[in-house]
């Protein structure tokens, strides 16, 4: 049974990875840190947690990554775990640095010295092209201009990826994923927060979105489906990098509009311009050129941005409208369940 290491378990993708890996025939661990408030709920919802292993590890604790990777011994590693939203890297530029870039030497660090030949994947991402393009489609051979401290965190990590790739000669890929949406997405990025919305407001629970740069455009794929394309890359003969992406547009306006249009409702007469959700430097276009990975990898989008709007949307009407027949959703009640392996100190010696 082939055996994988995922960082950021408890996120997004860590959460669809962990299931899309368990029906390849994986044993699944995953890091995840302890916060005042268990965050297990993504898990819970995909019927999960109790067939993964847990070990507790920080990003910011090289001597905790090593022991995770002793204990798991894996065959690959899926790097996913970071500061992952743009708009706090701004108010937490040093913390960002700190865990969305250095983390990612602290991974290759623990792999050199334990086992080179553990298969490496690192969370690389759009926003590394900052406002390199005003149209067209960004590939692997375009330039990088960063415009935010998380995405100068995410370059570093970038490059340390291909100098322990091309330096130790460790199996280790890039995924320059662009921007992926799902029903399990933090409620901070603006997708979740207007499909959550969106949901609220139709059902009365809430009256306006506030929200920032209306103009911003964003190529928006799937969730579940990006994860796969995590997989490929670990499969391949030789190591690269990939955009991973749907060659569409649109901007966040054209979100509001679809997703108001599902309930009933005119966006125009819900949302407000609230100048805390603007940023210092925004990134104002992004649409990705996936060919690469189309004909190395046999991967393409399926879900393109009509669906992803309508399956974010009625997602999240579904869950108001069960809280208001009086069910509470995982994350209102958030405990450690049953039978789950954490693998703590006490239980490895
Ligand atoms: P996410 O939902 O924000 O998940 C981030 C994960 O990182 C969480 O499990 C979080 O743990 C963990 N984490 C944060 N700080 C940590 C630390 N110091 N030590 C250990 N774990 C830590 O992000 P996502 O959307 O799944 O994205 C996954 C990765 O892909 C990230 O690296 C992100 O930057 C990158 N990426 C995402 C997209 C996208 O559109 N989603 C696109 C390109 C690249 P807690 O649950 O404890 O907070
Ligand atoms: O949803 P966002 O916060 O995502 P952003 O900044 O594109 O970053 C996400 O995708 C990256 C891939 O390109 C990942 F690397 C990263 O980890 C993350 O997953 O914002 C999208 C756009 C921005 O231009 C933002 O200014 O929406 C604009 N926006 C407008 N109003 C807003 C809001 N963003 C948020 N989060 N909240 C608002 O109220």
């Amino acid at each position: 049974m082939k055996k994988a290491l995922i960082t950021g378990i408890t996120g997004q993708d860590g959460a669809y990875l962990a299931k899309f890996l368990l029906e390849k025939g994986y044993k699944i661990y995953g890091i995840y840190r302890r916060l005042s408030t268990p965050n297990f709920w993504r898990l819970q919802y995909l019927d999960i947690f109790e067939k993964i292993n847990l070990i507790p590890a920080d990003l910011i604790d090289s001597a905790s990554l090593i022991e995770a990777i002793k204990i798991s011994e894996p065959e690959e590693v899926y790097h996913l775990a970071a500061q992952s939203f743009v708009g706090a890297s701004f108010e937490q530029a040093i913390g960002t640095g700190e865990i969305t870039g250095l983390g990612v030497t602290r991974v290759l660090e623990a792999i050199r010295q334990i086992n080179p030949k553990i298969r490496f994947y690192q969370a690389s991402t759009s926003e590394l092209y900052g406002n390199g393009k005003t149209q067209g489609s960004f590939n692997e051979k375009d330039l990088f201009q960063p415009a935010s401290p998380y995405a100068a965190a995410k370059l570093y990590g970038y490059w340390i990826t291909r100098i322990y790739r091309e330096g130790y000669g460790i199996f280790a890929c890039n995924g320059i994923l662009f921007n992926h949406e799902s029903p399990l997405r933090g409620l901070e990025f603006v997708t979740r927060k207007i499909s959550n919305s969106v949901a609220k407001i139709s059902l009365g629970i809430e009256k306006e979105l506030r929200l920032g740069n209306l103009e911003a455009k964003r190529d928006w794929g799937y969730a579940p489906e990006y994860v796969e394309s995590m997989w490929l890359m670990l499969q391949q003969k030789e190591p690269d990098d990939y955009v991973i992406a749907t060659n569409e547009t649109h901007n966040v306006k054209e979100f509001c509009e679809k997703a108001f249009n599902i309930v009933g409702l005119d966006y125009k007469k819900y949302i407000k311009i609230d100048k805390r959700f603007l940023r210092p430097f925004d990134v104002n276009y992004l649409k990705g050129d996936y060919s690469n990975a189309e004909e190395k990898l046999g991967w393409e989008p399926k879900t393109k941005f009509n669906r992803l709007v309508e399956v974010m949307v009625k997602e999240d009407l579904n869950r108001w409208k069960r809280w208001q027949n009086g069910e509470r959703f995982p994350w209102d009640a958030p405990n450690y369940p049953g039978e789950s392996k954490i693998l703590t100190r006490a239980l490895r010696v």
